[in-house]
Formats: C-alpha cells, structure tokens, sequence
C-alpha cells in the first residue's frame, strides 16, 4: 500500500484563487477548517446573502470579490463565482486522506425544505430539483441558481444532489438550498480520526 499524506492536523486546508477572463474577474479564498468568516462582495447582492449561508453553515471561511459584467446581466458572474469557488475547494480538499467524503443536510425554512447530498467521488455530477414558485427574487433570476451549482460540481469533482422537497416562497426555497449544501459540505469535509488518514475510498484515491 502506497503512503497517503495524512489530510488532517497541522496542514492548512485552504486555497486562493483568482480567475480572470474578458467576462468577470474573481478570487476566492477559503479556509475548509474556519469559524464561518466571511468577506463577499460580487455585485450581485443576493449571491453575496446565499454565499453567507456556505460560510455561516459550513464554518467554512470564505473571501469572496468578483467584478463582473453586471452591464449585461448576473449571469457570467454567478456562474463564474461557482466555477471559482468549485476550483477552491478542489484545492483544499487534496487528495481528501482522512474526510468523510459524504455530506447530507436538511434544512427547513418556515414552510421550505431542503435536501443537499455530496460526494467527493472525483467526479461532478448535479441532480438539480428546484421547483421556483417564481421566476425572479427580486432582481435574482432562479435560473442562476443552478448555473453557479453546474459550475462548482464541473470544476470542485462532485456528485452534488439538490432538492428542494417544498416551498412557497422562492427566498426560502433559495436560501434552504443554500444553508443545506453548506451543512452537506461541512458534514463532507470533516476529518473523521478512525480514518487514520486513509482515502475513503476502496480505489485508494478519489
Ligand atoms: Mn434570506
């Protein structure tokens, strides 16, 4: 059996990364093993409050500056924050020695619930099912939603399922997912001791 670096202990989960195109320029920095900090601003003010939930629920810290071409719409910049934030949490993760790897949560919000599943398999998958009673929240449009999961699992490596089980209110049904996939994640990325530093995996890497 190979020697696997033990992911736990004195070694900083973290990562900082910048991304830039013609489109939208970010960087991200996270810390896996925070107290939930947070520094967000991208523009898009109710991406910044569904941001907040990761970090708040995750205890995951979370440095967060995106200047996009909101003169067009959100769309480039929601999208490209998740594919920002995927690559981070790619890059703090490692070689996942030592995690859980499996994440759940439910979340409920007065009359909205929700089920966030993830997996740190390798590979991005997105079951996405989140029936919006509205087209908009505010100046939001739901669709972005998924675009900003697509782009984390297409660039994190997760199975990520979503689904948002009942809701009313579109808010809620948006920030239920959203406090959910930080719980899931949270749940996913802790180190679990009596793994001893092993892959949790019977492959030996993920
Ligand atoms: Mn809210």
């Amino acid at each position: 059996m190979p020697e696997t670096p033990v992911n736990s202990g004195s070694a900083m989960r973290t990562a900082d990364i910048t991304r830039n195109t013609n489109e939208t320029r970010i960087r991200v920095a996270i810390n896996l093993d925070g107290t939930g900090r947070q520094s967000i601003a991208t523009g898009v003010p109710f991406l910044d409050h569904m941001l907040d939930q990761i970090a708040r629920h995750g205890l995951i810290d979370l440095d967060i500056q995106a200047e996009g071409d909101l003169h067009i719409d959100s769309h480039h910049t929601v999208e490209d924050v998740g594919i920002t934030l995927g690559q981070a949490f790619a890059k703090a993760a490692g070689n996942k020695a030592g995690l859980r790897r499996y994440g759940h949560a439910y979340v409920p919000l007065d009359e909205a619930l929700s089920r966030v599943v993830v997996d740190f398999s390798g590979r991005p998958g997105l079951t996405y099912h989140v029936p919006y009673t509205r087209a908009m929240i505010g100046q939001f449009d739901v669709d972005l939603a998924r675009e900003f999961f697509q782009g984390f699992v297409n660039h994190a490596l997760v199975t990520l399922h979503i689904d948002n089980l009942r809701g009313e209110n579109a808010h809620h049904q948006c920030e239920t997912v959203f406090k959910a996939f930080g719980r899931a994640l949270r749940m996913a990325l802790e180190v679990d001791e009596r793994q001893n530093g092993a892959v949790p995996s019977t492959k030996g890497v993920l």
